[in-house]
């Protein structure tokens, strides 16, 4: 599925993020950036040593939930990895819809700083942290959007949803959001 935001694609595929030929991806990763399972998982076993080595050296301390950080992509087709750290669902009046929506807003960032023209996504936070797939899907989508409408780049974002039922809770999503 494939809207246009201004100028730019925003885009939803079901599939895994390591191997996708874009500029940069996202990495729901912890706040010790120590690694882990589910997509932090897949992208070190991708990328090789090489990223943990990076992350190890150039953010000892880590990184924040609701930020995130860049390293390069070791193996991986993409020039970049942005390590960002999701919030830990609490039931939702734990600040938890800011927090994520600061991962995706990081994230960008970093891809215009960079001049990047093209960024992929998991669905953060919705595996081993737990926040349920509709509300994340609402407040990634409308959040990237946001960002879209007010900066008019990176060209290309893109969601890879891993499951069936995650692509398709993104798809009512953003069906709604253009209708
Ligand atoms: N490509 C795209 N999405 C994937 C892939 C893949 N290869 N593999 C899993 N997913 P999770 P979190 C989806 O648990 O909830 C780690 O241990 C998966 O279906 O990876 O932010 C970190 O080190 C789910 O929808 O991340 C942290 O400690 C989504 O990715 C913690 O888990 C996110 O699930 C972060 O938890």
């Amino acid at each position: 599925m494939l809207i246009t935001v201004e100028d730019c694609w925003l885009q939803l595929v079901q599939g895994d993020i390591t191997l996708q030929e874009v500029d940069a991806i996202a990495n729901a990763a912890n706040e010790r950036l120590a690694g882990g399972g589910g997509v932090d998982g897949a992208i070190h076993r991708a990328a090789g040593p090489t990223l943990m080595e990076e992350t190890s050296r150039e953010y000892p301390d880590g990184c924040p939930t609701g930020e995130a950080v860049a390293t390069s992509a070791g193996s991986l087709t993409a020039q970049f990895v942005f390590h960002t750290v999701g919030p830990v669902w609490r039931g939702g009046g734990a600040g938890e819809e800011q927090l994520l929506r600061g991962c995706y807003r990081s994230c960008l960032e970093l891809a215009v700083d960079h001049e990047l023209q093209s960024v992929a996504f998991p669905a953060i936070s919705t595996g081993v942290f737990g926040y349920p797939i509709d509300l994340a899907a609402e407040a990634s989508l409308d959040e990237v959007r946001q960002f879209l409408e007010t900066h008019r780049r990176p060209s290309l974002v893109r969601f890879v949803l891993w499951s069936e039922g995650n692509f398709g809770a993104y798809a009512r999503v953003l069906e709604e959001m253009v209708s």
